[in-house]
Formats: C-alpha cells, structure tokens, sequence
C-alpha cells in the first residue's frame, strides 16, 4: 500500500517539476499599460484527468485482485470504487446485452471480448491517458490482436490456462493402488479414474464455454470448433462420467482448499491459490495445478471501458494504476495470476517466479492452446449441450 502511494506521490513530483520547466521564459516586462494584474495562471495537474463525479464502477471475477489494490487507488485518487463480481463469462455477457450496465470496466476473456467488441459493447481506449501502457508484455498484447485487432480496447488483467487441478494426497489415496495417468485430463473425463476419485470428490467449472471446449480438446477435436455436432460428441462423452461429478461451481477455491473436491477443471492461478490457501489452514496435502501431457488451454482475461461508461476518465486512471509494476507484481505475489505486465517481473517474489503454472516456461508453451472464439449461435448450441449434460443427458 505505502508504495503505490508513495510512486504516485514521486510521480506527482516529477509531473509537476517538468511542467515548471515546460513553462515559457518569462517576456521582458511590456510598458505599463493595464492597470489590473494578470491572474496567475492555473497549476497544471499533477495526477490523472478524472471525471467530475469521483465515482468507479467495476465488475469483475472473484478471487481476482490483491487486497489492499482498491483502497490504494481509492487513496491515490479520491474516487470511490464500487466492485461487483461475476462467476462466468456468460454472465457478464448477459449484462452486456441487456445494456446500461452501470459498470465503467469490465474484465471478460477475449474468447468473449471479440464478439463484445464486433458488437460495438466497448469504447477504444485512449492511450494517451495509460502512461503504463508500454509496461505491457507485447507477447500478450499480439495474442489479444485475436480478439481486437490493433490493441484498440482491451488490456489484459492475468493470463492463466484452464487444467486439472489436484489434491495429490487425497487423490493418491482415492486411487488406491492405480499409477496417476499420463494424461492429467484422463482424471477428469476417462470413467476408470472417475469412478475412483467421486470418493474424495470431481468438480468441474460451471460454464458451457469452460467445459466443452476442454472436453473438445480431450476426444482430440478442436476446442474452439463452432460445429454443434462436435458438442454433440463432446457431452457424449461426458455422460459417461456425469455421475461422478460431485460439484460444478467457478467458485471452487475453497472447495478445493477445504477438502470437498480432490481433483477439479479448474484455473490454474485460483488452484495456486487453494493450495496456499489449504497451507494457511494447517493442512499438510499436496495441492497442485497440472500441466497435462496433451496441453492446456490458456485464457486471457482483459480490461474494457463500455461503451456508456459514466466514468470514462476514472476508468482510464484506474487501468493506468492497474498497468503500473506494482500492480503487476501484487497480481502475481498475492493472487498467483500473470498480469501480463513486463515490468513487473523484476518485483515478484521468486517462489511466483519459480512456479511454472503461472509464469509457464518456454518448454510447455508450445503445448497451451491459444484462446478463440465462437459465433453466437455456437455459443446457443454450446449452452444447450452442457445443461443437458448437467441435467444427466447427453
Ligand atoms: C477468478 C479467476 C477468473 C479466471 N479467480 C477465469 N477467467
């Protein structure tokens, strides 16, 4: 907290102490004409342009930002932070849809973004306001180009990947005598192993367009295919295992944590973060997120300004506090999330550093596979697959 405040307190400074010299010569002193003396001219600004009304409304995921970030902001600035959350992409769709939000940011996956955008849901940023901008990692920023070709609106929050998470311990004993399979997914989706883990528990996300694209992927198909007839394999698929699913929850954090669920599809930074939490509560198990064989599906999750957004200039500001490096670093050191943010790195602690499941290395790169989209009548087909799946159908 005190520093954050005490960069924006030194940027204050240099902002102010460039303006002075910025300022013109003074002109030699003209002859005595005017009575009245000039007025002194205004300071310039230190900080940021804001909206009139000091007032922030965001909507984001759980679990999804450090501690102390919004009061610093809310220090910094004086603006007032409204926070909401949402538990699935789909659900933030909703609101989008239906219209006047209230919301200024909002944070969705670019699997949704491109199509929010292509609906006209956002207004381009205005870089000359995100004085960290050029913070950004430009590896990220080329794969957001999917979703928003020239970087026009969107920023990304964390990157992460969707995979199997596992209490080894739990797992290990559910299992019995049975090796752990080569294949982290074979955990989650093959019924020989399901029909084990039930006992300690299987959780999946619930979320039409977190599950079939991963179950996609298993039966080796495309998980970004658009084609109905593939969900219809897909969830024929998942039938098979339907009743050894105890939960379906995007929430699961605790689940995991807490000894409800010992294997889970789940997001990798909130699986790091069940296990440190699970520490934290004295529990000796093993908690960890995998890197299956056959690959990962990375997501990336991304900030945008709506398009009626009632504090545009207070959205930039925050945007441009969230890109500075110790914002960046915080997302990593206490919430177990890749901001995307280059300088950062040199600020997170070396055990994040350390952890492949979230800086993922080179070597496993290759084996992520890169967010998509889907059109929307996709998405209607996808939906209509997974609830009957839910329900107990194929
Ligand atoms: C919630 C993280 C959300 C990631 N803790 C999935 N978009």
């Amino acid at each position: 907290m005190k520093k954050h405040v005490l960069v924006l307190a030194m940027a204050a400074v240099l902002v102010a102490a460039c303006g002075k010299k910025e300022e013109p010569a003074p002109a030699p002193a003209p002859a005595p004409v005017a009575t009245a003396p000039a007025p002194a001219p205004a300071p310039a600004p230190a900080g940021p342009v804001l909206d009139d009304e000091k007032v922030l409304n965001i909507y984001n995921w759980p679990d999804y930002i450090p501690e102390n970030m919004i009061a610093e902001f809310e220090k910094a600035t004086g603006i007032k932070v409204n926070y909401d959350t949402f538990e699935t992409n789909e659900a933030l769709h909703a609101k989008l849809v239906a219209g006047n939000t209230g919301y200024d940011i909002v944070v969705p996956g670019t699997v949704f973004a491109k199509p929010q955008i292509e609906a006209g849901f956002y207004q381009p940023l205005d870089k000359s306001k995100l004085k960290n901008y050029g913070n950004l990692d430009p590896a990220v920023m080329s794969v957001l180009t999917k979703a928003d070709p020239d970087n026009k609106h969107l920023v990304p929050w964390a990157w992460s990947f969707t995979t199997v998470g596992i209490n080894k311990t739990k797992a290990a004993k559910a299992l019995g005598n049975m090796p752990m399979p080569e294949n982290a997914w074979d955990l989650v989706f093959k019924p020989e192993y399901t029909s084990k883990l039930r006992s300690c528990g299987i959780a999946y996300l619930d979320s039409p367009t977190e599950i079939i694209p991963v179950a996609l992927h298993y039966i080796g198909k495309d998980a970004y295919s658009n084609n109905p007839a593939d969900y219809k394999e897909a969830t024929a698929m998942l039938a098979k295992v339907r009743k050894d699913i105890r939960l379906f929850s995007s929430t699961m954090i605790d689940d995991i944590a807490g000894g409800k669920a010992c294997v889970a599809i789940g997001w990798a930074g909130d699986v790091n973060i069940a296990a440190a939490r699970a520490k934290e509560n004295g529990s000796k198990d093993e908690i960890e997120a995998l890197l299956p064989s056959t690959g990962a599906l990375s997501f990336f999750d991304t900030m945008a300004i709506t398009k009626d957004a009632k504090h545009p200039n207070n959205a930039h500001a925050f945007i441009d506090f969230f890109l500075s490096p110790e914002s960046g670093a915080a997302m990593a050191n206490e919430m177990n999330y890749n901001a995307g943010n280059k300088a950062a790195l040199p600020k997170v602690d070396p055990a994040m550093a350390a952890n492949k499941t979230i800086f993922v290395d080179e070597a496993y790169m290759p084996k992520m596979i890169p967010p998509s989209s889907f059109t929307n009548e996709a998405r209607e087909a996808m939906a209509t697959a997974y609830n009957a799946f839910k329900k107990g159908g194929k």
